[in-house]
C-alpha cells in the first residue's frame, strides 16, 4: 500500500485504473497536481504533450486503434478550452475518451471574481462536445460522476466524456476507495420485425447498395455475406474504410465524395445505411445524399434513424448484431452487380475522373502503401493528399487508415498518430500533413523524441494552403492568404532530435519510408509535390 494521502484526486486516479484506463495524455498545473500524486500510487502511464490540444488528439489516437479510451489531465480554464477542439474532433467522429480537468475552488465558481483560470461555466463549454459532462462539487458526486461517465463511455454510440472537480476538492481526504465500476448496459437486441421488413425490401430490390460507416466497423463477417448474397454494391465513409477488403470486387471503397458513386447511390432501389450519419463530411457536395431509393438504417443512436434522411426501416441496434440478423433472412441470388460489372469497372469510372492535378499524390499514396507492411496504420490530417487517400490508400481491412473526417480540425494527424503509436507500440504508424497542418502542432516531435517512438511523420509540402487556394480560385476569387511562408522542415526535425529528410519522388519516399519505419525514434520525410510524378 503506498503511503500516500488517500485525497479526492488520487481516489479519480485510482478509479480510472481499476476501469482499465493505463494512459493519461497531459499537462500538469498547480490547479490539477493533486491528479499528478494518484498517478504515482496507480501506476498510471503519463505521456506530457505539448499543448492540451494535443492531449485530446493523442487520447483520440489511442481510441481509433484500441477502442478503448485514454483519459487525458488538463488544468482548469485554458486547460480545458485547449483541449475543446479534440472533444469536439472526438464527439464527430464517435470517439471515446475522458477528459479530467480541474476547476477553480468551490467558493468561487460562478461568481466572477477574476480568480486564476476562471471561465464563468467550464462545464457547460464541454458539455456541447461530451457524451457526459460533469462537475462535481462533493465527494458523492465525484463518484457518482465518475460512474456516470463510464457508464457513458461503456455503452451505445462512443463519446468523449467529461468531468471537472474543483482544485479544494481535489486535495480533500477521503474515505472513498476505487472500485471496479459496472459494465455498459448492452446494446438493444435489434427487433426481429424491422430486420425482417429490411429483408423483405431486399428480397425485391433489384438494385441494393449498402453503406457501411465507422459503426459497422466491426461488422464485415456479415456485410460481406448481405453483398455477395443480394449481389450488390457496398460504399463505405472514411471511417468504415476496409470493412471488409477494398479489393473485394463489391466494394467501391470510400468513394461518396465522387460522382460516379453518388449516382450508383441515387439508382439504388433499395439502400442500407448501417452505422453511418451519410453525413456531408463524407460526401461534401451536399447535405443530403441524392437517394430515390427505399431506406433502411441500421443504427445504435435513436436520434439516427429519423432525421433528415427518414429511413422507412429503422433498425436500432449494434450494427454487426443487427447486420448477422439480417444476414440470415436474406437469400441469395444474382442481381445488380453481375448485370452492371465489379467494383473494379466502377472505380475506373472514379479513376478517369481524377485530374492530373491528383497524379503526385497518388504517387505518394502508392509509395507509402508500399512501405507500409499490411497492419501499419495512417493517421492522416486536413491535406490533399489525404482527402485523396481517403479513398485512394487501400486498405484490406479496418483500422489501417484514420482522418479526422467529421470535424475537420487541422493539426490532428501527429498528436494522434502519437496516441496510436503508444497504444500500439509493436505496429507500424505513419502520421501524414500538408505543409501548413503540420505547424499546427509539429512540436509534439518533441514528445515522440521524447518516448523514442519510431513515427515516420510525412509533410506534405505543396508550398500551400492548397486546397483553400483551389476553392478560391473555383469561386472566381484572386486567392488570399493562401500561401505562407514554411520552415526549413529537415532542419527543424533535426532541431527536436527527430531525424528528417527531404525525400524527392515515390520510390524515394517509399526506401525513406521503410528506413524510418526501422529506426528507433521520430523521422520527418518532407515530401515536396514537384517531385512527384504519375505512377
Ligand atoms: C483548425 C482548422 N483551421 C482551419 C481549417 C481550414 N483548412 C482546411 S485545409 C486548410 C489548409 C491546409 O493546408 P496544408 O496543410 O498545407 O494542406 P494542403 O491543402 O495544402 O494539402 C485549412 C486552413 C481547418 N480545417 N481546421
Ligand atoms: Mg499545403
Amino acid at each position: 500500500m503506498s503511503a500516500a494521502p488517500w485525497t479526492l484526486g488520487r481516489y479519480v486516479v485510482e478509479t480510472l485504473a481499476a476501469n482499465g484506463i493505463d494512459t493519461v495524455f497531459g499537462i500538469p498545473g498547480v490547479h490539477n497536481i493533486e491528479l499528478y500524486r494518484g498517478l504515482e500510487c496507480a501506476r498510471l502511464r503519463h505521456v506530457l504533450v505539448r499543448h492540451e490540444q494535443n492531449a485530446g488528439f493523442a487520447a483520440d489516437g489511442y481510441a481509433r486503434v484500441t477502442a478503448r479510451p485514454a483519459a487525458a489531465f488538463v488544468i482548469s480554464g485554458p486547460g480545458v478550452s485547449n483541449a475543446l477542439t479534440a472533444l469536439a474532433q472526438a464527439y464527430s467522429d464517435s470517439v471515446p475518451l475522458l477528459l479530467v480537468a480541474s476547476a477553480p475552488a468551490r467558493p468561487s465558481l460562478g461568481r466572477g471574481w477574476g480568480v486564476l483560470h476562471e471561465l464563468r461555466d467550464q462545464r457547460a463549454l464541454a458539455a456541447d462536445v461530451s457524451g457526459f459532462a460533469g462537475s462535481a462539487r462533493s465527494a458523492t458526486e465525484v463518484r457518482e460522476q465518475l460512474r456516470a461517465a463510464f457508464a457513458s463511455l461503456r455503452s451505445g454510440r462512443p463519446r468523449p466524456v467529461y468531468l471537472d472537480i474543483p482544485l479544494d476538492l481535489l486535495t480533500e481526504p477521503t474515505v472513498l476507495r476505487a472500485e471496479v465500476l459496472p459494465p455498459g448496459a448492452p446494446a438493444p437486441e435489434p427487433a426481429r420485425e424491422a430486420v425482417r421488413e429490411a429483408a423483405a425490401l431486399l428480397a425485391a430490390a433489384q438494385r441494393p447498395v449498402f453503406v457501411a460507416g465507422g459503426g459497422a466497423r466491426g461488422a464485415g463477417g456479415a456485410v460481406r455475406r448481405l453483398v455477395e448474397a443480394v449481389d450488390g454494391y457496398l460504399v463505405t465513409t472514411v471511417a468504415g474504410k476496409g470493412v471488409i477488403a477494398e479489393s473485394h470486387p463489391a466494394n467501391l471503397g470510400a468513394s461518396l465524395a465522387y460522382a460516379a458513386t453518388q449516382e450508383l447511390v441515387a439508382a439504388a432501389d433499395v439502400v442500407v445505411a448501417a452505422g453511418t450519419e451519410l453525413s456531408e463530411t463524407d460526401i461534401y457536395s451536399t447535405l443530403r445524399l441524392p437517394m430515390q431509393g427505399r431506406l433502411v438504417r441500421i443504427d445504435i443512436d435513436d436520434a439516427k434513424l429519423s432525421d433528415h434522411y427518414a429511413a422507412e426501416v429503422r433498425v436500432r441496434g449494434d450494427a454487426a448484431a443487427s447486420l448477422e440478423m439480417l444476414a440470415r433472412e436474406v437469400r441469395a441470388r444474382a442481381g445488380w452487380r453481375t448485370q452492371c460489372g465489379d467494383a473494379a469497372v466502377h472505380r475506373a469510372r472514379i479513376e478517369a475522373q481524377l485530374g492530373a492535378a491528383a497524379r503526385p499524390a497518388l504517387a505518394a499514396l502508392r509509395a507509402l502503401r508500399a512501405a507500409l507492411p499490411a497492419d501499419g496504420a495512417v493517421f492522416s490530417d486536413m491535406t490533399q493528399i489525404a482527402y485523396l487517400g481517403n479513398y485512394a490508400f487501400s486498405a484490406e481491412r479496418p483500422g489501417l487508415w484514420f482522418h479526422p473526417s467529421g470535424y475537420g480540425a487541422l493539426g490532428y494527424a501527429l498528436p494522434a498518430a502519437i496516441g496510436a503509436k503508444i497504444a500500439q507500440p509493436e505496429r507500424p504508424i505513419v502520421a501524414l500533413a500538408g505543409d501548413f497542418g503540420a505547424q499546427f502542432t509539429l512540436l509534439e516531435l518533441m514528445t515522440a523524441v521524447e518516448l523514442d517512438l519510431t513515427l515516420p511523420f510525412i509533410v506534405w509540402n505543396n508550398g500551400a494552403l492548397g486546397q483553400i487556394r483551389d476553392d478560391m480560385r473555383a469561386a472566381g476569387m484572386t486567392p488570399i492568404g493562401v500561401v505562407a511562408r514554411n520552415p526549413d522542415f529537415v532542419a527543424l526535425a533535426g532541431a527536436c532530435g527527430a531525424a528528417g529528410v527531404r525525400v524527392h519522388g515515390a520510390a524515394a519516399l517509399c526506401e525513406a519510408l521503410r528506413a524510418a519505419l526501422a529506426r528507433p525514434g521520430p523521422t520527418l520525410l518532407e515530401a515536396v509535390v514537384g517531385d512527384f510524378r504519375a505512377p
